[in-house]
């Protein structure tokens, strides 16, 4: 069965695109958690991040970079900003393709800093 983020990325289902290229795909999460809450995910379909191996670092790196660039587009580069991988079920991981949440636009609280 296609994940919800595959159904998105072939826009089976609408989402707001934030940005896109060949190799991912940045949206709104549909329940933010953050005043600014997006997703920047892979097109291709790694389950989470413990299940990425040697030859994903460098896609991992790129969506990096690439929450670096929609951090930008929606203007809290200057602000400040998180990014978390929710990686298993006491992370709360609750749809099996790996996506990075980039998380802004307001002071962020740190229960496990
Ligand atoms: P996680 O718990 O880390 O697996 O995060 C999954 C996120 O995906 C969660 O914050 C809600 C979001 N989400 C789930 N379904 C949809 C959807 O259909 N559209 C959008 N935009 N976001 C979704």
């Amino acid at each position: 069965m296609k994940s919800i983020f595959r159904r998105i990325i072939e826009r089976e289902i609408p989402a707001e695109i934030i940005y896109e290229d060949d190799r991912c795909i940045a949206i709104h999460d549909i329940h933010p958690v953050a005043k600014v809450h997006a997703l920047i995910i892979p097109k291709k379909e790694i389950p989470r991040l413990s299940e990425a191996d040697a030859a994903d670092r460098e896609l991992l790196g790129y969506l990096l970079g690439i929450a670096t660039i929609v951090a930008a587009k929606l203007g809290i580069a200057d602000t400040g900003f998180r990014v978390v991988i929710n990686n298993g079920k006491d992370a709360g991981e609750s749809v099996p393709h790996l996506h990075l949440h980039l998380l802004g636009g307001e002071p962020l609280g740190w229960k496990h800093g």
